[in-house]
């Protein structure tokens, strides 16, 4: 199970990268958040920072936007990389073990001091449960987050939690 590639990523790097769950362990203690909790009380897990990833794929300049793919349920956020460089990260683990999908596991993106939904371009829709993509594009890209109030209350009706 820990050799299945868990999420991707790629576009404007110069070293796209296929990272398992234990890549991801592995990834330089300067880079993980043992407990996201302190960021958010309502999220238990561990987590590797984006700017990590960047740095581990080795983002190019022209990298300006982030493009964050779910196939599991087909849901696509691209919102502004400048912005969550430095904030966003992405849970994958918990007590050990990968991130369950009750958690929006086995990765889950998450910015901690995001906007309301659909308020902003980086707003709590953009924090993509079950991420296996993350891609780095220079123009904004596919984004099939609910538009309108309509919409996401659709949605949420869908889940099974909020
Ligand atoms: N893959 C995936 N990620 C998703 C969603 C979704 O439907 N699918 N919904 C988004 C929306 S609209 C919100 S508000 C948050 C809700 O996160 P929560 O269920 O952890 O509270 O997840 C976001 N991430
Ligand atoms: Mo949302």
């Amino acid at each position: 199970m820990s050799c299945d590639v868990l999420v991707k990523v790629d576009g404007e790097v110069e070293r796209p990268l296929e990272l398992t769950f234990d890549d991801l362990v592995e990834i330089a203690s300067q880079f993980q958040i043992a407990d996201v909790s302190q960021y958010d009380s309502r999220r238990p897990g561990g987590a590797v920072t984006l700017i990590g990833l960047l740095e581990l794929a080795q983002a190019r300049p022209t990298a300006r936007h982030l493009g964050l793919h779910a196939a599991a349920d087909d849901f696509h956020a691209s919102i502004p990389l400048e912005p969550v460089r430095e904030r966003a990260f992405v849970i994958y683990r918990l007590d050990g073990k990968s991130l369950q999908a009750s958690n929006g596991g086995p990765v889950r993106f998450f910015i901690p001091d995001h906007a309301a939904c659909h308020t902003d371009e980086i707003d709590e829709c953009a924090n993509v449960k079950f991420i296996d993509h993350i891609e780095l594009t220079a123009e904004p890209g596919y984004d099939n987050r609910p538009q309108d109030e309509a919409a996401h209350e659709a949605l949420h009706r869908n889940q099974q939690s909020s």
